[in-house]
């Protein structure tokens, strides 16, 4: 992929320009106590570029071609707020068309959110960032279960320190996923290690069951992020165990960030699709009270 195509086709989104769809909102108006209670700077970034764009998207850009994912970045970058990846899925990868997708990602004011759910222990963590795909030189936040112990959190914060830059870890609190094994008292536990670590940036909840979003919420408080998968506008199961819960109703229950898949990537009209779930989102953030 060369530089021209990307630096025509992406376009940054400024706070000033209000975003695509309407008039500049103060982050802090838009988002009441996760604004003030925030000591992140990162969620700060995050929260101003939601508000610029006026959607609480995080793409995951699960397709596995590097020209599937720059051409999703051009068509719905306006549109979220921040990018998921799984580098490892793509199958023509090569260092050089990475270093190109992040820019063009960085250029569409994007978040790069490696959902890699580390979870051993900390050295091996540590030394994780780094090897072929070097996720410490380019992500802005990475997963991570706690199942190892809080070691895990301090590894990949040294993978960022090695290279000279920062991050912030998403703790796997609830998952999406059937028959999954984050029984309510794992979470409990995540979350109390979790919230008074600097080094982790929120935690990952289950946008498809609105209720245990609003109890993990209250678990978490103000402070830290709770980013949701399972959400789609068509709640229901989906494959292979996935189940999914309505985009608007997990933001009114807590939810900071919807992360949406097929829903978008797999859409006829993913830009249409991306505006579809802006607006979900935002319409929730506008509509909660806590
Ligand atoms: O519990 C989880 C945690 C994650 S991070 N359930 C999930 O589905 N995810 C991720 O969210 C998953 O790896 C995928 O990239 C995305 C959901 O994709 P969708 O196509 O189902 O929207």
């Amino acid at each position: 992929m060369n530089m021209m195509f990307v630096c025509q086709t992406a376009r940054a989104t400024t706070i000033e320009e209000g975003g695509p769809t309407g008039p500049t909102m103060e982050p802090a108006d838009a988002w009441g106590r996760r604004w003030v209670n925030a000591t992140s700077t990162l969620a700060k970034r995050y929260m101003e570029v939601a508000t610029a764009k006026r959607s609480l998207v995080c793409l995951a850009a699960d397709r596995n071609t590097m020209a599937g994912l720059f051409s999703l970045i051009e068509e719905v970058g306006d549109h979220v707020a921040a990018l998921k990846t799984h580098v490892d899925l793509v199958d023509d990868w090569t260092a050089d068309a990475w270093s190109d997708f992040c820019r063009a990602a960085q250029h569409a004011n994007l978040l790069i959110f490696e959902d890699r759910k580390f979870a051993d222990i900390g050295k091996i963590s540590r030394a994780q960032m780094a090897g072929i795909y070097d996720i410490r030189s380019w992500s802005d936040l990475v997963t991570a279960h706690l199942i190892s112990g809080p070691d895990v959190v301090d590894g990949l914060q040294a993978g960022w320190d090695d290279v000279g830059r920062s991050g912030g870890v998403l703790l796997l609190a609830q998952m999406s996923s059937r028959g999954n094994l984050l029984h309510p008292a794992y979470t409990t536990e995540v979350v109390e290690k979790g919230a008074s670590h600097s080094g982790v940036f929120g935690f990952i909840g289950n946008g498809s069951r609105p209720a245990e979003l609003k109890a993990l919420r209250e678990a978490v408080g103000d402070e830290k992020m709770i980013w949701t998968p399972g959400v789609n506008l068509a709640v229901g199961d989906g494959e292979m165990g996935q189940r999914y819960g309505d985009p608007t109703e997990a933001v009114m229950a807590g939810s900071d960030c919807i992360i949406v898949g097929s829903g978008i990537h797999k859409a006829s009209d993913p830009k249409q699709a991306a505006q579809a779930y802006a607006e979900a989102s935002w319409s929730g953030l506008l509509n909660r009270t806590g």
